[in-house]
Formats: structure tokens, sequence, C-alpha cells
């Protein structure tokens, strides 16, 4: 089958590339990856000249054209199934909170912008974000109680698409440092350490310095 191709933003700051980019590697394909550094303003050119929405992530992959990042997910997890939970209670749960994650917590997202460079400790904790926070908190703490027996993610002992949807929480968690439960700390020293997911910081960490966007570096506050 034809590779296809992956369009992402750049790795210090694309959170919905990110998500994107885990379900594809999860479901073990092998696009070409195409990076195109992000603008900061929302309109990026050239990204505008090659997704359909006019963002990214954006999969080309067997004759199939799939933007919106669950939508990538369902993708993958048509090729793989076990990017959901098998059992059904499980996947409808993992689906209920991806599309939580995905339509949702807006705050936090404006507050704690991703960026794995860098240390914004004790930033950003507006009412919002840290309202988005407490909700996080609760649904990763009843999805570990309810799935998560004999292993470190949101059910369990694999890495699937409902922590790819939050890795880049983790990821804002981990340099903007809310305060957080020992339950939640755990959980996202689990998802850093993933394999996946330490690639791609490893990968941020190689990305030209003339990417770096001002608004991202010096966040107001
Ligand atoms: N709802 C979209 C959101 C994707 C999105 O907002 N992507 C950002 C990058 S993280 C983007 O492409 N922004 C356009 C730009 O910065 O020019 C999805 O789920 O994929």
């Amino acid at each position: 089958m034809e590779r296809g191709r992956l369009y992402i933003g750049n790795r210090r700051y694309s959170s919905w590339s990110l998500r994107g980019w885990l379900a594809v590697k999860l479901a073990g394909l092998d696009p070409e990856e195409i990076v195109i550094p992000l603008e900061g303003g929302g309109g990026t050119k050239a990204v505008k000249a090659v997704s359909p929405s006019g963002l990214v992530p954006y999969l080309e992959h067997a004759g199939h054209r799939v933007w919106e990042t669950l939508a990538i997910c369902e993708y993958c997890a048509d090729i793989e199934p076990r990017l959901w939970p098998l059992d059904p209670a499980g996947r409808v749960h993992a689906r209920v909170i991806a599309a939580e994650m995905h339509a949702g917590f807006r705050e936090l997202r404006i507050a704690m912008p991703m960026n794995l460079g860098r240390d914004f400790a004790g930033r950003g904790r507006t009412p919002g974000a840290l309202a988005d926070i407490a909700r996080i908190e609760a649904l990763w703490a009843e999805t570990r109680a309810r799935f998560g027996a004999g292993g470190p993610y949101l059910f369990g002992p694999s890495f699937n698409a409902a922590d790819a949807m939050f890795a880049p929480v983790v990821a804002r968690f981990l340099s903007w440092k809310p305060e957080l439960s020992a339950g939640t700390r755990a959980y996202c020293d689990a998802v850093r350490a993933h394999p996946l997911v330490a690639a791609w910081y490893d990968g941020a960490a190689r990305e030209p310095k003339d990417w770096l966007l001002d608004k991202y570096e010096n966040p107001p506050g």
C-alpha cells in the first residue's frame, strides 16, 4: 500500500498535529511527513495551500483525504481497531472522552499553549484554565479507576487514541506546571515516557531555531 502523506505543523507548537501523528503511528502507518512551520496567527499560507480545512493535521492515504483529528483517529482505528479499547464499555467511554477533548477545554488551550521547549511554571492559571484542568483531572481519574487496571495509561497497559488525544494536555501540564494530583502526575510521566511521545519531543528539539515564534516563546502574563 502506498505510504501516503501526513501534513503536520512544527512539533514544538502543533498540539493537534501531535494527536494525529500519534494515531497514525499507533495504526502502524508510515506516511511521508511534511512539516509546515506555523506562522502563529492561524493563517499559515503553506497549510492553507495543502489542507482542505486550512488546518493540520491532514492525512492523505490510500486515496482518502482525512482532516480533523478525531476523524484521523477513527480512520486509523478502522485500520487498527485497538486504537479504541475492544470491550464495548471501554470503547464508548474512550470515544466520549476523546470527543470531549476535541470539542472543549478552550480556556486551557488559550491560557497554556503547547510549547515543548519551555518551562512556564506557575503561569497561565486563569480561572477558566483551572476549571478545565479540574475537569480533565476528574475525567482521567474516573477513566483510570474504571478501565485503567494493569497499566499506566487511561485504559491500562495500551496507549490508545484517547491517550493520543490528551497527550498535548500532558505536554501543557509538563511545561506550565499547574498544581496536580499525584495520580495525574503519574499519568503525565507515563505519557511523556511513551516511545512515540518521546520521539515527538526529540523531533521538536531538532527543529530550526528560525521556526520559533515570539508569541509562544514569550507569552503575556
Ligand atoms: N479541529 C481541528 C483543529 C486543527 C488545528 O487547529 N490545527 C492548527 C495547528 S495545531 C492549525 O492548523 N492552525 C493553522 C495555522 O496555524 O495556520 C482538528 O481537530 O484537526
